[in-house]
């Protein structure tokens, strides 16, 4: 079984991922492995900054080890908040911040269009791969849903009459961006051994 050096430092994604792996492959943490570093992510597209950040910890470690960017696109604000999702309502931002703002600027705005687009970049025996996952859906009007993270309470998937915070885990995860980007990298793994 691999084990894999997951560089983030977002727990809720961490504790995404190792659900969705389940027993598949060994997932350690950056506080696992005792690194306790500020991973740089300032690339202009969700691929750049996977690779930026995976590169990172593998330059650092020497170790398997991959790393997801995922960005929140809405049509009508020309795929914003983007590759900004983290930061979108300023440094120091919380999530709360960043739904604040995206509901502000989404206000009396009838295309509510959306997707979630996840970039893994995965550095696997010195050699670099990347999986993608999307999933389709819409901004609600205010926030639902007290699971999940980031934009979870504002983002409702298409065909689903609750937002990714209204459903419980394994829902998200099986139809999540996040979800799929992994599912992709598992399966090449497993193809791999
Ligand atoms: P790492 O770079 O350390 O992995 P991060 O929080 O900076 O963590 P990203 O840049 O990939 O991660 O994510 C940008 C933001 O997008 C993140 O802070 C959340 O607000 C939001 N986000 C990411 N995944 C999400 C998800 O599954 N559901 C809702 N919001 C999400």
């Amino acid at each position: 079984m691999s084990t894999l050096v997951f560089a983030t430092n977002n727990k809720h994604k961490l504790r995404e991922v190792r659900e969705i792996t389940g027993n598949s492959v060994i997932i350690r943490s950056l506080s696992d492995i005792e690194l306790d570093a500020e991973i740089p992510e300032d690339q202009e597209t969700i691929e750049g900054n996977a690779r930026q950040k995976a590169m990172f910890i593998f330059s650092k470690t020497g170790m398997d080890c991959f790393a997801d960017d995922t960005g929140l696109e809405i049509a009508a604000l020309h795929g914003r908040p983007g590759v900004y999702s983290a930061r979108y309502a300023g440094e120091g931002c919380d999530f709360a911040d960043n739904i604040k703002k995206v509901l502000e600027e989404m206000n009396g705005i009838e295309d509510r269009r959306a997707c979630f687009r996840c970039a893994i970049c995965l550095i696997f025996r010195g050699n670099e791969y990347m999986f993608e996952g999307r999933v389709n859906g819409e901004i609600t009007q205010s926030p639902s849903g007290a699971d999940g993270f980031g934009y979870d309470p504002v983002f409702r998937p298409d065909n689903h009459s609750r937002t990714f915070a209204e459903m419980p885990a394994y829902l998200k995860n099986g139809l999540s961006h996040r979800g799929r980007a992994i599912q992709k990298m598992l399966r090449y793994l497993s193809e791999l051994e």
